[in-house]
């Protein structure tokens, strides 16, 4: 596993960057843990300065340069259409966006520096297969309507996943994703008046869309990760602030948006149990393929 696998040079073990001001009071080992733990009490931010403990610092170097590759390779499916976008607005629109991503991309990888990762590490790990990126970029975007689709739903989902770590218990990466935050909201936009603008043309521009979203609407439900009983992180992850919010939790808070915005738009999801639940308060929805989440992350996908 990455976390462990990964031997990141530089600073003592447990410590967080100690080429930055602010040097602990103590150095012993149980006085650092409990002020560690006071701190993860009170909900303060950890600092690259701080003390962390080992396992603390690993979990975030996973989860922040996974985050960044995902930034990244989110760039191509995309970037393949700015020179066939079909005017000269959507050209613009689009290349701001996966210059944005690619902006993401930076700032994540600033923030695990904050960690003493080197990008070098971080570039082996994601080519060496020990570093993930989202499944979600493996799928084909063999139509104008698919970049819609990312837009409304990918960066729908991503922004849905990414608001409860602007409260991440790390620093850099909570501010790091305040700003990305920000911009994802732009790209969920654009994508959704994307879609509105082909809704209202002709039956040809309906039928390509319904068509992207029928494609994507399951790979997107996957993003959110495994279900929490198979969430191998979420316990620790939860127990340290790092990730605010479960994953079931997440995906159901998505779906109950998604079908109001659907509704708008005048699409449907290929889901036939998809339905309001008056007792849970929320939409049911049927099982999703986990087998093909774990063929797609495991570099069989489509
Ligand atoms: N794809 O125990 P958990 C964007 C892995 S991109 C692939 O639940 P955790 C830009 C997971 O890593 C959005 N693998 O793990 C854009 C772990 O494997 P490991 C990027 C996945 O960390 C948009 C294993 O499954 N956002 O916005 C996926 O507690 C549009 C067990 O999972 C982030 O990265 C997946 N979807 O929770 C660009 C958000 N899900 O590491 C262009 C930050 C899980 O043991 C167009 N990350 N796995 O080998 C997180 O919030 C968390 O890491 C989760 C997973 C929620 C993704």
């Amino acid at each position: 596993m990455y976390t462990q696998g990964l031997d990141i040079p530089g600073g003592e073990p447990g410590a967080g960057n100690s080429a930055a001001k602010g040097k602990p009071q103590t150095t012993e080992p149980a006085e650092l843990q409990a002020d560690f733990d006071a701190k993860m009490a009170a909900d303060r931010k950890i600092e690259p300065q701080d003390w962390m403990p080992e396992a603390y610092r690993k979990t975030l170097i996973r989860q922040i340069s996974q985050h960044d590759h995902s930034e990244i390779v989110g760039m191509l499916p995309e970037g393949n259409w700015i020179s066939r976008a079909p005017s000269l607005k959507r050209k613009a629109i689009l290349l701001a966006k996966v210059q944005d991503e690619g902006g993401h991309g930076l700032y994540l990888s600033s923030a695990a520096e904050t960690l003493n990762a080197s990008r070098d590490d971080m570039i082996d790990a994601l080519q060496t297969g020990k570093a993930k990126y989202f499944s979600i970029f493996n799928y084909s975007t063999p139509t104008w309507a698919a970049v819609g689709v990312i837009g409304w739903l990918v960066d729908g989902a991503a922004i849905m996943n990414q608001i409860p770590l602007c409260r991440c218990s790390y620093g850099p990466y909570a501010r790091a994703m305040i700003r990305i935050c920000k911009e994802e909201s732009f790209h969920q936009r654009q994508g959704l008046e994307l879609l509105l603008n082909m809704m209202q043309g002709t039956e040809a521009q309906r039928a390509m869309v319904q068509e992207a979203v029928n494609r994507w609407w399951r790979p997107v439900l996957m993003m959110f990760g495994p279900p929490d009983a198979e969430s191998v992180h979420s316990s620790q992850a939860q127990a340290w602030g790092i990730k605010r919010i479960s994953n079931d939790d997440l995906r159901q808070k998505f779906i109950d948006a998604a079908v109001q915005q659907a509704e708008v738009l005048g699409v449907g999801f290929p889901d036939p149990d998809l339905k309001w639940n008056a007792e849970r308060g929320h939409h049911d929805f049927c099982a999703i393929d986990w087998d093909e989440f774990w063929n797609v992350v495991g570099g069989n996908g489509p």
